[in-house]
């Protein structure tokens, strides 16, 4: 079986912050071109929005543009802080969309919603032009699942001032879940991170735009997924906001022994496990009602911390 590319020789080199740390060192802002998110306590939650015919979610997936836009301002209404929006499925095994494809699908949806919805617009791409495209249209931050080893994307970017997130994944999306392997799976994926972090601090992005994501699921067995999540404090400790995305993913339908549908509970464990060790800052979910319940409660309980 064809191995994943991973890195194997990394050591850590991360200086942890404790395991127990509910509230955030210091509370952090996120710069978006225009905005800056205050990143405290409360966990911000980020509601996806697919606008793809095959994406393996049963729910928050519209091809149709005035669907998905109806369904983004849903997710408004229910609480969330970001829209995610993608045209792309990183499904393994699932058919590369072309760039006009992506651009017919997302360009819309993200030009009504900059306009519309309120809150700061993300888009969920691997390609430079459709981030340009989307950027163009209003949205504030780039979500591009392949860590921005581009340079174009890098130079979009930069131009745009825009927010980032920087996820690790190991491989491609067509062949990252066969056979993934790791020496340190938590050391690998924290030094990639802040290599990236270095990375784009010198072509200009400073760190201060930069949300990171271990990328959960993305080349990763179980065991890989729960030492993340147990060890999430070594991403945390390179001082940038986290995003989590765990949403109805895989290993908690292995896991929980549930279909798509029946993953919501799971999902709000596994966030709020994180949120509330302060590990993961940014939620990455399909239900967004439930996030943001969690997340208002989450705050109201660390505000009587003594
Ligand atoms: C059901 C629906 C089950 C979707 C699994 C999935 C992440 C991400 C994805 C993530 C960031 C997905 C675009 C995979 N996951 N972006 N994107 N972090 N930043 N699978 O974990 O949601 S797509």
């Amino acid at each position: 079986m064809r191995s994943a590319e991973c890195g194997m020789n990394t050591v850590p080199s991360s200086v942890f912050i404790p395991h127990s740390a509910f509230r955030a060192p210091h509370s952090m802002l996120w710069h978006l071109r225009d905005r800056t998110l205050h990143i405290g306590p409360r966990p911000l939650v980020m509601g996806i929005v697919n606008v793809t015919p095959d994406s393996f979610s049963d729910g928050g997936t519209f091809l149709d543009p005035a669907a998905a836009v109806e369904h983004a301002l849903r997710l408004v209404s229910d609480g969330t802080d970001i829209l995610d929006i993608g045209g792309e499925s990183t499904r393994p095994g699932a058919e590369p969309v072309t760039l006009d494809d992506e651009l017919r699908r997302v360009v819309p949806v993200v030009a009504e919603l900059a306009k519309r919805a309120g809150v700061p617009i993300s888009v969920d791409t691997m390609k430079a032009e459709v981030a340009r495209a989307c950027l163009d249209a209003g949205a504030a931050i780039i979500n591009d699942v392949s860590g921005f080893r581009d340079a174009a994307m890098i130079a979009v970017a930069k131009e745009f001032r825009a927010g980032v997130v920087v996820m690790h994944m190991c491989g491609e999306p067509a062949t990252m879940q066969q056979n993934p392997r790791y020496t340190d799976v938590v050391a690998e994926v924290t030094d990639y991170l802040q290599e990236r972090l270095r990375v784009l601090g010198e072509s200009g992005i400073p760190p201060e735009a930069v949300c990171l994501d271990p990328g959960i699921g993305f080349g990763k067995s179980l065991d890989h997924n729960l030492a993340l999540l147990a060890n999430l404090n070594a991403v945390a400790s390179l001082n940038r906001p986290v995003c989590l995305g765990v949403s109805r993913k895989g290993f908690i339908g292995k896991l929980c022994g549930r279909e798509m549908s029946g993953r919501d509970a799971g999902s709000l464990a596994v966030a709020c496990f994180a949120a509330a060790r302060g590990t993961a800052h940014v939620l990455r979910v399909h239900d967004v009602a439930g996030a943001r319940d969690a997340a208002v409660l989450l705050e109201s309980i660390d505000q009587h911390r003594r």
